[in-house]
């Protein structure tokens, strides 16, 4: 079928693109801080689906271990067809005023340098095959910014401006870049950005059905199964109950 390199596998989207992509007949390189989780979906995906995977244990933050990591790989690893930038968080939900400029940066490191540096290092593999696909994990919170969601809001708005940057980067070499842009969907994500309580992120996604995990990766599957001619360059999927990234109907 083809390699996909998924970063952030080791939860939620993640996680359900790489078991999707496997369940296709992809190959797929699956990447993440915590090793542990990684060599237990690489066993998983080995053993449900017969495929080859390539785990890399690194932070998207640090540009040299990207480079080293993901520049050192295999040959035959490097034809990757597919890449989803997925890997990110939402850290703290404040005023600017009281945010914590820790999390400021683990936000604008990971959400946007993060991808910056897998990307850099995939495109001219894509670009000296002149075929790929790059799918970039935004979010609603790019579209509008919410009370208290400032730098994590930017971040996303971000993602979706260096997507249309890649997307005009990318057009002579026929490598398609696509958007996508989740609202609320229950993953690790409420209990990373809310350090571990679970009372508050719990709350997040009482009052309606949020989507899964599973909703989101087979919306990245389904964009990689359009026409060779077809590209969609932006995406914006909701719970039914969510409007946008503030209006979400809890009645
Ligand atoms: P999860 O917390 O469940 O998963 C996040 C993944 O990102 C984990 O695999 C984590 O792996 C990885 N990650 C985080 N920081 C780093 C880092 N520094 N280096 C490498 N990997 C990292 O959250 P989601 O699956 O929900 O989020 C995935 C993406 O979707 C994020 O970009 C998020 O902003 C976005 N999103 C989420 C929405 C939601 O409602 N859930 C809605 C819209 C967008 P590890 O900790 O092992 O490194
Ligand atoms: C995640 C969705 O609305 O919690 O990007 O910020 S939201």
């Amino acid at each position: 079928m083809g390699i996909v390199l998924v970063t952030g596998a080791t939860a939620g989207f993640g996680e359900a693109c790489a078991i999707t992509f496997a369940s296709k007949g992809y190959d797929v390189i699956i990447t993440g801080r915590r090793k542990e989780r990684l060599e237990a979906l690489s066993t998983q995906l080995t053993q449900e689906y017969g495929t080859n995977v390539l785990a890399l244990n690194f932070d998207v933050r640090n540009e040299s271990e990207v480079a080293q990591a993901l520049g050192g790989i295999p040959e035959e690893w490097k034809a990757i067809d597919i890449l989803v930038n997925n890997a990110g968080l939402a850290a703290g939900l404040s005023s600017i005023e009281e945010g914590s400029i820790d999390d400021w940066d683990a936000m604008i490191d990971t959400n946007v340098k993060g991808l910056l540096y897998v990307s850099r290092v995939v495109m001219p593999w894509m670009r000296s095959r002149t075929t790929g696909h790059i799918i970039n994990i935004g979010s609603t919170a790019a579209k509008h910014v919410y009370a208290k969601g400032n730098v994590y809001c930017a971040t996303k708005a971000a993602v979706d401006a260096i997507s249309q940057g890649m997307r005009i980067d990318l057009l002579p070499y026929r490598v398609k870049v696509t958007a996508i842009h989740p609202g609320a969907a229950e993953t690790e994500f409420s209990m990373v950005r809310f350090k571990g309580d679970e009372d508050k992120a719990k709350a997040v996604y009482q009052g309606f059905i949020p989507m899964s995990a599973q909703d989101v990766a087979d919306i990245v599957y389904y964009v990689t199964t359009l026409p060779a001619h077809v590209c969609i360059n932006d995406l914006v999927v909701t719970p039914l109950q969510q409007a946008n990234a503030y209006y979400i109907d809890k009645n």
